[in-house]
């Protein structure tokens, strides 16, 4: 694009066409106050701080003034203008406006640099009071100065339409669109109106006492998959802000409630600080070196009998590092390969459909190249709650054009925005995919070039699309055939389509067939891979659940996705360990508990999941920990699972360590300790040390750099990843084998990974889900997130999360209601086959009649206790997508 030149303060600077007179006097090395503005915004123009003279002939904004050729800008010229309208801006406002120490004030640092002072023996304005309902959002009205900043940013970064300006001339200021008090409204805690505030009339706790902060931290949330980017700040021990990163970061400057706010479970006063052991029955205060010498005796002596008689749950809380040295304790200090992570819970069918298909388990894309993409098939995910910040971006693309098809059952926060919303009934994933690849077939929509240079299977899949035309699928799946052909379309003339998807798909009996015929359509339409297009992309859940996997948590895999099969890759970790792999792969977690109630696993150690509330049909699960002689558990607090272990060790959360995640899109990132942990607490790298150490075996790694570097070596896949690199260079995509690699955000851009470098289409018939409803279950129940809490919720519901969601609710559509004579927040009974749970009615046409949404965050709830043991056929992931249930008012 030619650029533009003009001239500012005599001084000739090139700037792109389109670019404003603002970027040029920046382009020059020079600064204008811009009160009302935000380049992440759009333009408005109405503080008048940027004036700026042009030509000699007048005054313009320079923030929404175009640059053209020859332009002749006067900024020293015309600063008395500016001074003058800051000047008037602080009379309006009362004095300690400028009190706000400057690093959180974009008017008292103009302020400054323009030599405005606060105006004395002028009538104050009115006050307005401060609005202090919202645990985390603080608005003080009287320093607002209606640019308007906040409205825009909920509406353009976050997407949520909560704020509105109110009243008229100097009296304006912002306000909940709904009327009432901040902590009833539409406001979901983003933080991105604090962010963008010029004045601090919206602040949040820790800025409130005006306090200096002390340390700044870099940091990776430690929350959901996406990785955020987070700036710490502290004071002494106390974390005081969290401030979302921005450049190069995958969240470009925003967040949400959970990594932003949603710390204050580290100073809860249920934080375990002393390990804890079972005597007489009850769990009580034991030292450090007696509970690691007690875990030491007894697992030595397992070690020696029968090692398989040991398993191990590794966290994805938890670091790589931390995952890295559990599976070399379980594999080479007690000789099993009985070690797995709550991936089985979650995304392992995308693992094992996507490397099926592909060759690697994770997804094909970096985020980023959603800003390629002209449209987005959206499938059982639904980011706003579980994924925010991609939430957001999606919400952005498609306000910028892109077109958006949701595949899910409820009407999502997204599901309002799409061109195209299918509401298949749970469990029919399959033949929905099935049915859209046969009108991409039918409709010419396949990439014919593609498919014979790319992929194998294609005559087989070809004859199976047959039985799945519109009608037959619309019989299903309650899919109008007419919505699926638009869907097809869609997705099959986009020029860069983008598949992302949730637990919709994989949470399923057939979770490993949908995440295969799901990527299918990436395949037939070439957009994945050597392809344009945007991929094929899991949104996955925990903050380090991809590294967990990655790091060999996993019974058949050892670090960097060899298999435990492999006498090569075997040999590779045996080298540096110096101990032989076990050969076999040991127990899943599902299969962990079955081997506990037949009385076959002799110790089950626990790190950071809490298995009694999360994972399904809670009653099984409790007899799996009745009938183990040894149950070991590290945590923060004293979980469910913890409280029916017979060792607990107080661990540090991410806040509190060193380390890196790997997020959803590939991306290794660093863990730096922000805080102290409090004091007998140690980390998971530590306890695993120490127990290793006390039965006479020697990890290696003694910090968590070694760790990585060792991983490094046995990995090829992770060859080049370390510590240094990452705190030189920043986040590092996988695969990146060596040193001079710079990591592979786009997986395939030649070949598949596959041994035949081709993708394999997968034919598979849709079948039935594992759980069915009849007379006396009669509604189907689907599980999820609420966007306030995670997963077990030991963290959010100690912090002022409770505040804005207090308890466990079930949605119920509201004809569904009447006929059960229920009124919202009326207690309800559920009853599977399996258990019984009692939650509130929340009354919503979110979802459709005869399907209730439950959330699995309260263990006082215990929603698992209603979920089945069906589950993936090819990974053991559990079917708590579906379960059949029957409702009465309690
Ligand atoms: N706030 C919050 N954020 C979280 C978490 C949390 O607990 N709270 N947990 C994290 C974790 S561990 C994970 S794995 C991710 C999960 O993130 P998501 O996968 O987005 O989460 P879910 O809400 O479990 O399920 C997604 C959607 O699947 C839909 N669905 C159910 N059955 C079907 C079906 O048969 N077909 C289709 N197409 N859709 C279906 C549901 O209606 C739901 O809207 O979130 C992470 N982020
Ligand atoms: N009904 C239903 N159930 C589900 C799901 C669903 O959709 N529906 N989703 C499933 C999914 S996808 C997942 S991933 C699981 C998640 O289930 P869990 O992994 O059990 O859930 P979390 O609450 O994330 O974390 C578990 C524990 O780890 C602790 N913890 C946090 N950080 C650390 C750490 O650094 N070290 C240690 N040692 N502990 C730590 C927390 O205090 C918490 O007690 O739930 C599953 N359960
Ligand atoms: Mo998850």
């Amino acid at each position: 694009m030619a650029g533009v030149k003009l001239f500012i303060d005599g001084r000739a600077v090139e700037v792109p066409s389109g670019a404003t007179l603002l970027e040029a006097v920046r382009a020059a090395g020079l600064a204008l106050p811009a009160l009302c503005h935000d380049d992440r915004l759009s333009t408005v123009a109405s503080c008048r701080t940027c004036l700026v003279d042009v030509n000699g002939r007048g005054l313009a904004a320079a923030c929404s003034t175009p640059a053209e050729d020859g332009l002749r800008i006067d900024v020293e010229a015309s600063r008395e203008v500016r001074r003058a309208a800051l000047q008037a801006i602080v009379a309006g406002l009362p004095p300690r406006a400028l009190d706000i120490p400057a690093d959180r004030s974009e008017l008292v640092r103009q302020c400054a640099e323009y030599g405005v002072a606060a105006p004395s023996g002028v009538v104050l304005p009115p006050e307005r009071g401060v609005d202090h309902s919202h645990p985390y959002v603080k608005l003080d009205r009287d320093l607002c100065i209606a640019c308007g900043r906040c409205v825009r940013a909920c509406a353009e970064i976050q997407g949520t339409f909560a704020l509105t300006l109110v009243g008229r001339g100097a009296g304006t200021v912002v306000a909940p669109g709904t009327g009432g008090p901040w902590a009833e409204s539409d406001c979901v805690s983003c933080g991105a109106c604090v962010d963008t505030c010029p004045t601090g009339a919206l602040s949040e706790p820790g800025l409130l006492n005006l306090l200096p902060l002390e340390r700044q931290t870099l940091t990776t949330c430690g929350y959901c998959g996406v990785g955020c980017s987070l700036e710490v700040s502290t004071r002494g021990n106390t974390i005081m802000t969290v401030k979302p990163a921005g450049d190069g970061s995958v969240n470009r400057g925003h967040a949400c409630v959970k990594g932003r706010f949603a710390h204050g479970f580290l100073g809860s006063a249920d934080r375990l600080t002393t390990p804890l052991i079972r005597r007489n029955g009850t769990l009580t205060p034991a030292t450090w070196t007696e509970a690691v010498g007690f875990v030491a005796a007894r697992l030595g002596s397992i070690r020696d009998g029968q090692p398989d008689g040991f398993a191990l749950i590794s966290s994805a809380r938890a670091t790589n590092e931390e995952n890295y040295l559990a599976q070399k304790f379980a594999r080479t200090v007690m000789g099993t390969n009985n070690v797995d992570n709550c991936s089985r819970l979650c995304h392992a069918p995308s693992a094992a459909g996507l490397a099926a298909t592909f060759g690697l388990g994770g997804g094909t894309n970096p985020f980023d190249d959603l800003e390629r993409c002209d449209a987005v098939l959206l499938v059982g995910a639904n980011p706003t709650a579980a994924h925010p910040v991609v939430g957001s971006r999606i919400f952005q693309r498609v306000m910028d054009g892109a077109r958006l098809v949701v595949v899910d059952p409820r009407r999502t926060s997204l599901a309002r925005y799409a061109d195209v919303h299918l509401r298949p009934r749970p469990g029919t994933n399959v033949a929905v995919f099935n049915g859209l690849a046969h009108v991409l077939v039918r409709e010419g929509l396949v990439d014919t070039a593609f498919l014979d240079l790319h992929t194998t299977g294609y005559e087989e899949l070809f004859g199976l699309l047959e039985d799945y035309p519109p009608e037959r699928v619309a019989a299903i799946s309650g899919v109008p055939a007419d919505d699926l052909v638009q869907a097809a379309l869609l997705y099959g003339q986009a020029l860069a389509p983008a598949i992302f998807y949730g637990l919709g798909v994989t949470e399923h009996l057939h979770g490993t067939d949908g995440v295969r015929t799901l990527s299918n359509l990436a395949l037939l339409r070439g957009a994945v891979g050597p392809g344009a297009g945007g991929g094929v992309n899991p949104l996955r859940g925990q903050n380090n659940v991809q590294g967990a996997s990655d790091m060999g948590a996993l019974p058949d895999l050892l670090p960097g996705y060899q298999k435990v099969l492999d006498p090569a890759a075997r040999a590779r970790c045996a080298g540096t360990w110096r101990v032989d792999v076990p050969p076999l792969p040991g127990l899943r977690i599902p299969q962990m508990f079955d081997a506990a109630r037949a009385g076959s696993l002799q110790a089950l150690w626990v790190i950071g999941e809490d298995v009694l509330t999360t994972d399904p049909d809670s009653t099984a699960v409790r007899a799996a920990l009745e009938a183990c002689p040894l149950v070991i558990c590290n945590d923060l607090f004293l979980s469910a699972t913890a409280a029916a272990a017979d060792v607990v060790f107080p661990v540090a959360a991410w806040l509190e360590k060193d380390g890196t995640f790997v997020n959803f899109d590939r991306r290794f990132q660093r863990v730096r300790q922000a805080v102290e942990p409090p004091a007998g607490v140690r980390t998971d790298f530590a306890v695993l040390h120490a127990v290793a150490g006390r039965m006479g075996a020697d990890l290696g790694c003694a910090t968590p750099a070694e760790a990585m570097a060792e991983c490094a070596a046995v990995a090829p896949l992770f060859g080049g990843i370390s510590h240094p690199r990452l705190d030189r260079e920043g986040p590092l995509h996988w695969p990146c084998g060596s040193a001079d690699s710079a990591g592979t955000p786009r997986l395939y851009q030649e070949r598949f990974a596959t041994p035949d470098g081709l993708a394999h289409l997968a034919a598979r018939n849709y079948l039935p889900p594992g759980e069915q409803c009849d007379a006396e279950f009669p509604f189907l129940l689907i599980t999820g997130r609420r966007g306030e809490h995670y997963n077990s919720g030991s963290m959010t519901r100690r912090t002022g999360n409770l505040r804005l969601s207090a308890d466990e609710t079930v949605d119920i559509e509201p004809g569904d209601a009447a006929a059960l004579g229920l009124n919202d927040g009326d207690p309800v009974r559920l009853g599977s086959r399996h258990g019984t749970a009692v939650l509130q009615a929340r009354i919503t046409d979110e979802v459709e009649p005869g399907q209730v949404f439950a959330g699995f965050h309260f263990p006082g709830a215990s929603v698992n206790s209603l979920t089945s043991r069906v589950e993936d056929e090819v990974t053991g992931c559990p079917e708590y997508k579906l379960t059949a249930v029957r409702l009465s008012r309690s």
